[in-house]
């Protein structure tokens, strides 16, 4: 009996000094853990607890179970929790640099992303910094597909579908395609299409297997229409706070964990693809008709874009095109 509780003090004083000081901090994700991008950070926050040697700790409170998606950015920034991510085109409200890996047609390609992610990410760090966010990394969505219950041969074939859609470039191309666009968080796709609120969408293999699309749609066409990225920000402040060695161990583990997400991005697009065909989802290749419909609808938002952006988000596309 002597003999167990002092093993216990023993156990005690060796585990207590690190976890007495481990510090945690809480970080919300909108996606869920079936989602790579989860998978990543889960990665991330074990880099890090491994390289302090568990001083430093990051709770990940994915699918939005901490905070709402909407509610992700000013949670940060208001320091209610001093991490987290986001689809990084949804802030395209504030500045239209943020928007424009979601602008259809504009990089479509892995190649072409990382090429607009190197002329987006200044702009977007400063932009961030005048709220006091810094970004720690950013992580690509495979190539964007179309989801219907019918092969669509042409634009004509989307009038008037109730289309789901996850931020205002998305809502725009499905208004102009003709049909009817309703905001889901991706979550919430099953019970959107269960309950008729929606019939199709645009987004990534991806998702299209986290959301078990086969059980609401038939046809999965690779547009590969724009190729959108999550980004994990972290409150300056709340950074700043931190000592040196941590503040090591993050900015190493965010540089590795940008590198292994885009990588398995690249592999998830063939790979879940195959989960969807597997699934019974007919994959069928877009039709010429149907691309250059879309594409000339990209186009016309393409116009509008520039004429809402600053010089700056302009110079984005200048340097991108270079
Ligand atoms: N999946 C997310 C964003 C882009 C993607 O591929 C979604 O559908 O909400």
């Amino acid at each position: 009996m002597r003999k167990l509780f002092a093993q216990a003090v023993v156990a005690l004083s060796v585990a207590m000094p690190i976890n007495a000081m481990a510090q945690t901090w809480d970080m919300p994700t909108p996606y869920s853990d079936k989602v790579f991008h989860t998978a990543n950070i889960i990665e991330f926050a074990n880099d890090i607890e491994a390289a302090t040697n568990g001083t430093f700790k990051i709770t990940v409170h994915s699918a939005g179970s901490l905070y709402k998606h909407p509610d992700i950015k000013n949670a940060v920034r208001s320091q209610q929790v001093p991490i987290g991510e986001f689809f990084l085109s949804r802030l395209s409200n504030e500045d239209a640099a943020f928007g424009v890996d979601s602008q259809p047609f504009v990089a479509t390609s892995y190649a072409d992303a990382e090429k607009l992610w190197a002329a987006q990410k200044p702009v977007v760090t400063e932009l961030l910094a005048e709220q006091g966010l810094m970004p720690l990394f950013a992580v690509p969505w495979p190539p964007q597909g179309l989801y219907t219950k019918a092969e669509v041969a042409n634009v004509a074939g989307l009038k008037g579908l109730k289309f789901r859609a996850y931020n205002a470039a998305l809502e725009k191309f499905a208004t102009l395609a003709g049909a009817a666009p309703t905001q889901v968080e991706s979550p919430d796709i099953p019970q959107a299409f269960a309950t008729g609120q929606v019939e199709a969408m645009i987004t990534s293999p991806s998702t299209g297997v986290s959301s078990k699309s086969w059980d609401f749609v038939s046809t999965y066409t690779p547009i590969n229409a724009w190729v959108p990225k999550n980004i994990v920000v972290v409150n300056k402040k709340a950074f700043d706070g931190l000592d040196a060695k941590t503040q090591a161990a993050i900015l190493a583990a965010a540089k590795t964990a940008e590198a292994r997400g885009w990588d398995m991005s690249r592999a998830e697009t063939d790979a879940k693809t195959a989960t969807l065909a597997e699934n019974g989802m007919n994959v069928v290749e877009p039709s010429a008709e149907l691309m250059d419909g879309l594409k000339a609808i990209g186009a016309e938002m393409q116009v509008d874009w520039n004429a809402t952006a600053s010089d700056a988000a302009k110079g984005i596309i200048s340097a991108y095109s270079m």
